[in-house]
């Protein structure tokens, strides 16, 4: 693999390393990030590692091993100063499933100007010129595939634990589906086999990560689908479009959303879906942008119309102005691209 021996002699001469991942983080991130982190204690004892996000993790989430010790970085008791105390002496920084500053949101401002080398591993299109060493590649289903493919070039595979493993099976069925969308090669599989041997139990964890909503985000989606969902049948898509008043009267928890977007490519007729639900901070429209099939590009939409990016067939963005103004956008997008 291209760069592992750069890779080497930067975790060689690390004494203290910080891991971090994008904001919202989701079950790639935070599984990519924990495995890494457990990994790197295994291979490297000397060195200290710690992980810090730019926000809270899910709570399906929280099961998986050390991410209750991770620094948030927003978290309103210490997160900022705990994640500059930390940074104050870090000689080594691994970003994971992000490919630009600006994905760890507020966060950025702490790591922007710091002196520390800057590792980059992820799988998303278009890495910034951001990064000290760069392992970047579209082809592979998750950050967590990535990061296995990584400690197996390290000659690292015997240290991964079985939480490691764990924490790598949920990135890898997060991002894929549970391996219906974004698995390009039979390895990912045999991934999934050598996690096996370590001793997961996948069908518990399938259940911890699916089996694990609140009765409110379940009415939410029965309200989605059934009040909110709009589908323009000439066009082969559909959006579903929050208000934060909406939101509010489901008891919206971050992470409640997960999924929402993919439901009507379940329509045969679909093949584009779109998520549009107001901030918290209402300064924007969050964007969520899905498609099926291997000819429409939501990350070129993403990039074009809505000041994202992200994968192919999954990707996200920004809409700067009100819900309603989002939506009749949307709407015109369709008219004039499809
Ligand atoms: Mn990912």
């Amino acid at each position: 693999m291209n760069n592992i021996e750069a890779l080497r002699s930067m975790l060689s001469n690390a004494k203290q390393c910080l891991v971090t991942a994008h904001v919202n983080p989701d079950g790639d991130a935070v599984g990519a990030s924990m495995a890494w982190w457990s990994y790197l204690k295994a291979a490297y004892p000397e060195m200290e590692v710690r992980v810090a996000f730019p926000n809270r993790c899910p709570e399906f989430l929280s099961w998986i091993e050390g991410v209750n010790q991770a620094i948030i970085y927003t978290d309103a008791k210490d997160g900022k100063e705990a994640t500059q105390r930390y940074l104050k002496d870090c000689d080594l920084i691994c970003c994971l499933d992000f490919n630009a500053l600006s994905r760890l949101d507020s966060m950025s401002e702490a790591l922007t100007d710091h002196s520390a080398p800057r590792v980059l591993i992820d799988h998303h299109q278009r890495p910034a010129d951001e990064f000290n060493l760069v392992f970047s590649d579209i082809s592979m289903s998750s950050t967590s595939e990535f990061i296995y493919r990584i400690v197996d070039a390290l000659g690292g595979k015997t240290l991964l634990s079985k939480s490691a493993a764990e924490a790598l099976y949920v990135g890898l069925i997060t991002d894929t589906g549970s391996f219906s969308f974004g698995v390009n090669t039979p390895a990912t599989f045999r991934m999934a086999a050598d996690l096996m041997e370590l001793g997961i139990d996948k069908n518990e964890i399938a259940s911890r990560v699916y089996d694990s909503y609140s009765e409110k985000r379940m009415r939410l989606l029965g309200y989605c689908l059934q009040s909110k969902m709009r589908v323009f049948p000439k066009r082969r898509a559909a959006y579903i479009a929050l208000s934060r008043s909406e939101l509010d009267e489901f008891c919206f928890q971050p992470g409640d959303s997960e999924g929402f977007v993919n439901f009507p490519l379940s329509i045969k007729k679909v093949a584009l879906s779109a998520l549009f639900m107001e901030a918290s901070d209402k300064t924007h429209i969050r964007v969520s942008l899905r498609s099926k099939g291997n000819s429409l590009s939501v990350n070129e939409l993403a990039r074009k119309y809505f000041n994202g990016g992200g994968h192919f067939n999954a990707s996200g963005g920004k809409y700067f102005g009100a819900l309603k103004d989002c939506e009749a956008y949307f709407e015109k997008i369709l008219k004039d691209e499809f």
